[in-house]
């Protein structure tokens, strides 16, 4: 008896440490609180002490307060709610208990049971719509399993979330509150450990096809304007045992069941691959026709991989701020690697830690690189029906409710502060220009018929041959780095 409770308790300890990873709670790895049946019944406010978030303007010190993000106001002839479609992500803020690898959770709200229940999955899902309500943000974004617990059976599963979702559909009546895209968490329970649509086993990928069938159709119950991709176990721990060009046919197949699905159930939302270079897989795939492509490591070798097999009109990527520093890039140029293709869809705003080598999914508060994300931004005309996810979570020693305000208001505050920056660093022109001067020779005749594609080798010698040794000129990347430093 001793040993089984010593047994237990280690399960417990583990099980623990196991489930908060990314702030998402694996349901069937959290046995430990299932004896918890009894869930309370929450009444009343969850947010007591805090009023509707407001705009004070930049010389407000109240921290529960905007000072960049005005909704309404228009600038470039859009109000800031239209360029900026900010998104909470439900796993961090209602999931997210600040437990990690090394220890338990530091995190307990005052609505949580310590169950898993239905009931307590039916208090988070009103606890989420205040604060939605309290923050004056319209959208919201989640994974099927952290809205709804995991079921004994399939069946029992998708009641559970047709429960949650009816409530949902009720708390959003008479509001603009829609999620700006749904996901089915295809990474946490023990089945999808070798992968979901590349798992070498066939009973799994039917598990993952159903479960993504279901939250396309969640996702378009509710009105949600996307459907998220991210292939958290698509990947190889070793090639000893993995068959990658098998393998990465069948994500191929796997996502054009998904556009064809997406077509039979009449859901107009747009389908969006998130790139991420590693964690939790050591590798994600490399491309056999693109050897030195990965499919979903960064933002090239995600449109390489959906051109490879002809997805790409079917697909756009969420670009996250905190994958692209893991690829080795900044969050611009995984924006303009998308955006120049035609192929940005979503941002999943954070950051992570310049001396941390991980996804710490912080808040992004750096007003210079806020600048420079809103830059793609305004140049991408928007991101609608795309928008800011902030998949971004409190710190582990952060435990207050009002912590969860301030870190979105900050998040908000940044971007709407980028925004601006934005703004007038393109209505003033200067950089714009500066980069244009930079390419003007092509703007000749002989330019532009290089860039149509009409001008060999043998032109191209006759004119290097009279024109001599081409001068030098100056990058003026100083100057660039001086504007940028006087808009921001
Ligand atoms: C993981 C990550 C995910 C996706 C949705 O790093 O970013 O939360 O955004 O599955
Ligand atoms: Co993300």
């Amino acid at each position: 008896m001793k040993s089984l409770l010593l047994w237990l308790a280690v399960f417990c300890y583990l099980g623990n440490s196991f489930c908060q990873e990314d702030g998402v709670i694996a349901d069937m790895t959290c046995r430990w609180d299932a004896g918890l049946s009894e869930s309370k019944q929450w009444n009343g406010d969850f947010f007591p002490n805090i009023s509707n978030i407001q705009y004070e303007g930049p010389s407000s010190r109240n921290p529960l307060a905007y000072h960049w993000y005005n909704a309404e106001e228009e600038i470039l002839g859009k109000k800031m709610k239209d360029w900026l479609r900010f998104s909470v992500a439900f796993w961090h803020t209602f999931r997210g208990d600040g437990g990690d690898p090394f220890g338990s959770p530091t995190k307990t709200w005052p609505w949580e049971d310590g169950s898993n229940s239905v009931q307590m999955a039916m208090t988070r899902m009103k606890a989420n719509f205040e604060f939605l309500k309290k923050l004056g943000v319209e959208r919201w974004c989640f994974h099927d399993r952290d809205i709804a617990p995991e079921g004994a059976t399939l069946e029992e599963t998708n009641r559970n979330l047709d429960t949650i979702i009816s409530l949902a559909k009720e708390l959003q009546l008479g509001t603009s509150i829609r999620p700006l895209w749904g996901t089915a968490q295809l990474f946490k329970h023990p089945r999808y450990m070798h992968g979901a649509a590349t798992s070498p086993d066939i009973k799994v990928y039917a598990y993952a096809a159903a479960q993504v069938k279901k939250a396309m159709e969640v996702t378009h119950e509710l009105g949600g304007e996307n459907y998220v991709f991210w292939g958290g176990r698509e990947g190889y721990q070793s090639l000893l045992n993995t068959d990658l060009k098998k393998e990465l046919d069948h994500m191929a197949t796997f996502l054009q069941s998904a556009a064809s699905w997406k077509k039979k159930l009449g859901f107009n939302g747009t389908l969006l691959l998130e790139p991420k270079p590693q964690e939790p897989t050591k590798h994600q795939y490399v491309s056999i026709e693109f050897p030195i492509l990965r499919y979903d490591w960064d933002a090239a070798t995600t449109i390489g991989f959906l051109q490879n097999y002809g997805l790409k009109d079917e697909f756009k990527l969420n670009v996250e701020c905190n994958h692209a520093t893991l690829s080795g890039h900044s969050c611009h140029h995984e924006l303009e690697t998308a955006r120049i293709n035609g192929m940005l869809g979503n941002i999943d705003a954070n950051t992570g830690d310049p001396q941390t080598g991980w996804d710490t999914d912080q808040f992004l508060t750096d007003v210079t690189e806020a600048t420079l994300i809103m830059l793609s931004v305004v140049k991408n005309g928007g991101l609608a029906p795309g928008g800011f996810n902030f998949d971004a979570k409190l710190r582990r020693e952060s435990v207050d409710v009002e912590d969860l305000f301030i870190a979105h208001i900050s998040g908000m505050d940044a971007l709407a502060r980028g925004l601006r920056n934005a703004a007038a660093l393109l209505q003033d022109g200067v950089l714009t220009k500066l980069v244009e001067e930079r390419y003007a020779s092509f703007d000749s005749s002989l330019g532009t018929s290089i860039e149509a594609g009409e001008v060999g080798f043998e032109e191209l010698e006759v004119k290097a041959f009279e024109w001599g040794e081409p001068t030098l000129s100056s990058g003026k990347q100083e100057l660039a780095e001086r504007i940028l430093q006087s808009f921001t």
